[in-house]
């Protein structure tokens, strides 16, 4: 059984159940024009090839590739003139210093109070722990609410804040993108803020209600901690592959313009139909059945970009100045910090056309007038590992982010 096993993982490319990322380079295409992006496009849901940014005008792609599809995409993309350069020749490095830095951190760590470690990142079981603890401590004002299950059993777990009845609330969803690291660590700040801190922050609470999915795909995110560092979608397996993209299962212009020949094993899969994923369903059941929320934020990585609707056209939305304004202002506060400046507007003019996100749907079809998608930075040269080093300055940037959207919270829901 054992031996059976070890030859299993051997054939995998597992080293201790680690997926080997020796030899995946990072590759980086010139910068891009509008003809380019169109020679490019048809790539994007090609299986072999990992975008980790994807294309678009003024911009370069960066693309994850293994070794042996190497030199043939290599060719591929120099054919059609796009100058692919490898700006991380061995990922498999990045990986393991930050394995071995969080190892190097937890020994450090002398954990006795309730405050989560903000200084690193936090596994499933360390991030679902604090929770407990924090409901625990706070029971006049932590609320948590397990709104269903992962695919694989794990709890959705939705960590209230409220210190009374009747207020409007935000809503936070983190980690639906498993590798996307950098999320739950802000929303984790912000829980601190509003709990051991609020002495410093009780008018914020005063205002409003505070809901945090810290880890909206808990299967995908265990998996990027076990066996896959950069594993994106759900865990529920397809006929092909496993996993769907679970920021493309909402019920909002689900699958449009999905490629359908490299159809499930890509990384952008949207699944069988919408909401084929318990984990999107949760959050959607969730939402409409607490009108209280108002507003919507979905934390992502990597870009530093504050998007808002849409993503499948690149018509702007009915209130797109009320949501720019906002945007805007929220980006000002993270600038104000330390100087960082990101980047705002429609999904698909500031970044691509995307069908089926959480952040449109709640839009959409939740009726929530302000929704946003907020790209945090990457780091380093591979960037959904930024050492953890850069935790605490996004975390301060993102907590005066998150207050500007905090105090904007619209009244009512609203349908277009
Ligand atoms: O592609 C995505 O789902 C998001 N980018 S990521 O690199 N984190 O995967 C962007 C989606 C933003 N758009 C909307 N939510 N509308
Ligand atoms: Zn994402």
């Amino acid at each position: 059984m054992k031996i059976g096993a070890c030859f299993l993982l051997a054939l995998l490319g597992c080293a201790n159940g680690y997926k080997n990322y020796s030899g995946f380079q990072l590759l980086q295409t010139k910068v891009l024009t509008n003809k380019d992006v169109d020679s490019i496009s048809p790539l994007i849901d090609f299986a072999e090839l990992d975008f980790w940014i994807q294309p678009r005008v003024g911009r370069s792609a960066e693309i994850l590739i293994a070794p042996e599809h190497a030199a043939y995409f290599k060719g591929l993309l120099n054919s059609l003139g796009l100058e692919p350069r490898v700006i991380v020749d061995d990922i498999s490095v990045h990986v393991e210093r930050e394995r071995n830095e969080i190892e190097h951190l937890r020994l450090l760590e002398k954990r006795g109070g309730r405050a989560p470690a903000l200084d690193r990142f936090l596994n499933f079981e360390e991030i679902m722990a604090y929770v407990d603890e924090v409901s625990a401590a706070f029971p006049e004002i932590v609320t948590v609410i397990e709104i269903g299950s992962s695919w694989e059993g794990r709890p959705l777990k939705v960590v209230k804040l409220s210190n009374g009845p009747g207020k409007n609330g935000i809503f936070f969803d983190s980690a639906i993108h498993a590798r996307e690291w950098i999320g739950p660590p802000t929303a984790l700040f912000a829980i601190n803020e509003l709990t051991e801190n609020l002495a410093n922050n009780q008018a914020l609470l005063d205002a409003n209600d505070w809901y945090f999915l810290l880890i909206a795909n808990p299967d995908g995110y265990h998996h990027s901690w076990v066996q896959d560092r950069f594993w994106r979608k759900t865990r529920r397996p397809n006929n092909l592959c496993v996993g769907t993209d679970p920021n493309r299962n909402f019920d909002q212009h689900w699958a449009e313009g999905a490629n359908l020949t490299e159809w499930e094993c890509s990384a952008t899969y949207p699944g069988s139909e919408p909401f084929s994923e318990p984990e999107c369903k949760a959050i959607s059941d969730f939402i409409l059945t607490t009108p209280s929320i108002t507003m919507y934020v979905a934390i992502h990585s990597y870009g530093k970009y504050i998007l808002y609707p849409w993503g499948h056209t690149n018509d702007l939305p009915p209130n797109v100045n009320e949501l720019d304004a906002v945007a805007q202002e929220a980006n000002a506060a993270i600038t104000a910090v330390n100087g960082t400046v990101y980047e705002i507007g429609t999904t698909a003019n500031v970044l691509y056309h995307a069908f089926g996100t959480s952040n449109d749907w709640a839009y959409e079809q939740a009726g929530i007038s302000l929704a946003y998608t907020i790209e945090l930075p990457g780091g380093g040269l591979g960037g959904f590992n930024p050492p953890a080093s850069d935790i605490s300055l996004v975390n301060d940037e993102c907590w005066e982010a998150y207050k500007v959207f905090a105090a904007n919270i619209p009244l009512s829901r609203k349908n277009f």
